[in-house]
C-alpha cells in the first residue's frame, strides 16, 4: 500500500532520553501524571543534540521545497564534500552515535542496587524479529562473568554409574569440532510483564515485554553429548542443567524435550561467539521453555530418573494462585504477542496513516495468526506475518491503519498452531488469580489519547 498521508511518529522517550530522564518518566508515569510524555519531550528536545531529536524524526517531507527550501535537501553537506573516514581500525563495529539512546536498561521502577540484575531490551526500538547481542536483555542471578573458554569444561555424568555408562569432560575445543546447528529462537524471562500483574502501568513496552529476545543460535544437539556418553534413555527421563556461576543455577529438563533434538548446547549468538553477559562461551537453548532454563555458563549435564526440585524450581518460578496453591513446573511460554508501534511513551504527532506492528510468540510451536484490534478489542483485523515464520521464534506482525486522530485502544492478540489464543486479562485472571509474578501472557492494551501520546492502560 501506498500511504500518500503518512503520520508522523516519535520514538519512545527512552530513545532521546539519558538515565535521568528515564527515571523521571518513571516517576511520573507512576504519579500518573497525564501530561508525563509532554514534559519528558520538553525536557528531552531541550538536552538532545539536534540531529538526535524528535524533531528530526517528524521533519515532513514534502514533495517540493518550501518556500524559503530546505536547507538540508538545498545545502550540499559536509560528507558530500569531503574525505570521509578511512576503514574502522578498532576492529569492531559500533551503532551511529545518533542511536545512542538505544540501549537496554534497567527498570527504574525496580528497587536500585549496586548490583542490578535485570536489563531490558528495547523492543519498540528494534525491526525485524532479531535482536542485536549488544541489546538482548540480561538477567543474571549472581553477577555475569567473562569466563576463559580454554578453562571451560562440560561434564557429562549420570544420578549413577548405570544411568551414563561413560562419563565425559569436554573442552570448548571438542565440543565445538562436533557437526552443528542455528536456529532462531525466543528466549523470554518467566518474569516478563510481570509487573503488569499488580496493574502497574509500566511506561514502555521495553519495561513491560523487554525481558525478551530473540537470536540465531549455533550449537550442538544435546542428544548428541548424551550419545556419546552412553545414556540410558529408558531409565534418564530428566537432564539437570548447571551453570558455573555463585547463582548454582540448575535445572530439570525432561528428557523428551532433549530427545526432540531442540535443546542445544549452544556456543554461538547471531554468528559470533555469545557474549558474556549471555553465557559465554557455553549455554542452553531450551527452546520455548522460560529464561532461567537457558542455563548460562553451562558446566554440567546430569541424567537422573525423576525430576530434581531445585531451589529454582521448587522455592522461586512458582505461581501463588487463586485459594493459595502454588503452581510449580510450569516452564512452557505460552502464546503472548504486544504491538511495539504506537507503544506506551510514543507519540503520534499527525492523523493518518500509521503501521501498526508488534511481535508474537509461542513456546508451543508456530504463531498462526495475529489478530489486531483499535477500539480495545471490539473488532480485529487479521494482521499480515512477515516471512519466515519460525518454530519458537518471534514473529513480526504488521497492519496499515489510519488514525483519526481520536482515542483508540491498541491490542494485538496472537494464536498459535495448537489452536491457543492469547488471553484477555479477565481470561488469565479468571484463572490465575491477581498474585502471580511469572507467566503473564495477557493481550497488552495501549492508549493513543487524543493528543497523540501513547499510554499504558489495563481494560478490566
Ligand atoms: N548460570 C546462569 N544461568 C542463567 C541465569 C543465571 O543467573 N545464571 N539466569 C537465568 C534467567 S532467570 C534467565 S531469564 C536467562 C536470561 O538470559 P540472558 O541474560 O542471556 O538474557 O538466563 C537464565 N540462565
Ligand atoms: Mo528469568
Amino acid at each position: 500500500m501506498q500511504p500518500n498521508d503518512p503520520g508522523r511518529l516519535r520514538k519512545a522517550p527512552e530513545n532521546f532520553l539519558d538515565a535521568d530522564g528515564v527515571r523521571t518518566v518513571w516517576r511520573e508515569a507512576k504519579a500518573g501524571r497525564r501530561d508525563f510524555v509532554r514534559a519528558a519531550f520538553a525536557a528531552a528536545v531541550a538536552g538532545a543534540g539536534a540531529a538526535a531529536s524528535p524533531r528530526a524524526v517528524a521533519q515532513p517531507t514534502n514533495p517540493v521545497p518550501s518556500e524559503g527550501g530546505d536547507a538540508n535537501i538545498l545545502n550540499l553537506p559536509e560528507h558530500s564534500r569531503g574525505l570521509g573516514q578511512p576503514v574502522a581500525t578498532d576492529g569492531y563495529g559500533k551503532p551511529s552515535k545518533y542511536e545512542a539512546n538505544v540501549q537496554r536498561r534497567m527498570s527504574p521502577g525496580l528497587t536500585q542496587t549496586a548490583q542490578a540484575s535485570v536489563s531490558f531490551a528495547p523492543l519498540q526500538s528494534l525491526f525485524g524479529i532479531v535482536t542485536p547481542s549488544g541489546l538482548h536483555f540480561e538477567r543474571h542471578h549472581q553477577g555475569w562473568w567473562d569466563v576463559d573458554p580454554s578453562k571451560h569444561r562440560l561434564m557429562v555424568n549420570g544420578s549413577d554409574e548405570k544411568i551414563v555408562r561413560k562419563p565425559m569432560v569436554f573442552t570448548m575445543d571438542e565440543v565445538m569440532r562436533l557437526p552443528s546447528v542455528s536456529r532462531f529462537h525466543f528466549i523470554e524471562c518467566g518474569a516478563n510483564t510481570g509487573m503488569e500483574w499488580g496493574n502497574v502501568a509500566v511506561p514502555t513496552a521495553q519495561y513491560s515485554h523487554g525481558m525478551l529476545s530473540c537470536s540465531e543460535f549455533t550449537g550442538v544437539p544435546l542428544k548428541l553429548l548424551l550419545d556419546l556418553a552412553g545414556a540410558d534413555y529408558k531409565r534418564g527421563r530428566y537432564v539437570l542443567a548447571e551453570g558455573a556461576d555463585g547463582s548454582s543455577m540448575t535445572r530439570t529438563i525432561p528428557m523428551e524435550m532433549v530427545e526432540s533434538g531442540e535443546v542445544l548446547v549452544a556456543y554461538g549468538q547471531n554468528g559470533e561467539m555469545l557474549r558474556p553477559e549471555n553465557g559465554y562461551p557455553l549455554r542452553l537453548v531450551v527452546p520455548g521453555v522460560q529464561g532461567v532454563s537457558w542455563v548460562k555458563y553451562l558446566r554440567r549435564i546430569e541424567v537422573g530418573d525423576k525430576p530434581y526440585g531445585t531451589k529454582d524450581e521448587v522455592l522461586h518460578y512458582v505461581d501463588l494462585m487463586p485459594g493459595g496453591l502454588h503452581r510449580q513446573y510450569t516452564s512452557i511460554q505460552e502464546c503472548k504477542s504486544v504491538v511495539t508501534t504506537p507503544s506506551g511513551g510514543q507519540v503520534l504527532l499527525d492523523k493518518g496513516f500509521y503501521q501498526i506492528t508488534g511481535l508474537a510468540w509461542s513456546g508451543r510451536g508456530k504463531v498462526k495468526r495475529v489478530d489486531v484490534s483499535v477500539d480495545g478489542g471490539r473488532n480485529w483485523k487479521t494482521a499480515s506475518l512477515s516471512q519466515p515464520v519460525m518454530d519458537k521464534c518471534l514473529t513480526r506482525f504488521s497492519l496499515p491503519w489510519t488514525w483519526d486522530g481520536r482515542p483508540a485502544l491498541i491490542q494485538s492478540r496472537a494464536m498459535d498452531d495448537t489452536g491457543y489464543v492469547q488471553p484477555t486479562y479477565r481470561q488469565l485472571r479468571a484463572v490465575r488469580g491477581t498474585r502471580s509474578i511469572y507467566h503473564n501472557n495477557a493481550i497488552q492494551t495501549w492508549l493513543v489519547q487524543e493528543s497523540g501520546e501513547v499510554k499504558n492502560v489495563q481494560l478490566s
